[in-house]
């Protein structure tokens, strides 16, 4: 409930200073592609984000279906990019965790999965 609270707060916020949703760094692609089954381990997952990233409090974890992390830990953040290296993936399915801090200084979060095909 807290947290509901805290997020309506921010996103009131972030409408009257900085003209709406526009402003936050929302994932607009990725790659491998959101929900997707690939063939062939990818070698790191990309984010592209609507608007620039801080490097600093931008994160990207990828887990296993047990939940144990496969990425090399931090991403590199390059204007609306962010990407992190995976060690190599066996056929499975996989979730992305992100978390991003836009230039607007927003935080904005989400997950998705996708899968290696066996
Ligand atoms: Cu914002």
């Amino acid at each position: 409930m807290r947290r509901t609270i805290i997020s309506m707060l921010l996103a009131c916020l972030c409408a009257g200073v900085a003209g709406g949703a526009r402003a936050h760094a929302i994932l607009e692609h990725a790659d491998p592609r959101v929900g997707s089954t690939i063939s062939g381990a990818p070698s790191a997952v990309s984010l592209y984000f609507t608007q620039e990233v801080e490097s600093s409090f931008t994160s990207i974890e990828v887990l296993n279906s047990a939940g144990a992390r496969v990425d090399s830990g931090k991403p590199r953040v390059s204007g609306t990019t962010a990407q992190v290296g995976v060690e190599p993936l066996p056929p499975g399915h996989y979730t992305v965790r992100w978390r991003a801090l836009s230039v607007d200084s927003h935080t904005t979060q989400g997950s998705f999965g996708f899968d290696v095909q066996r």
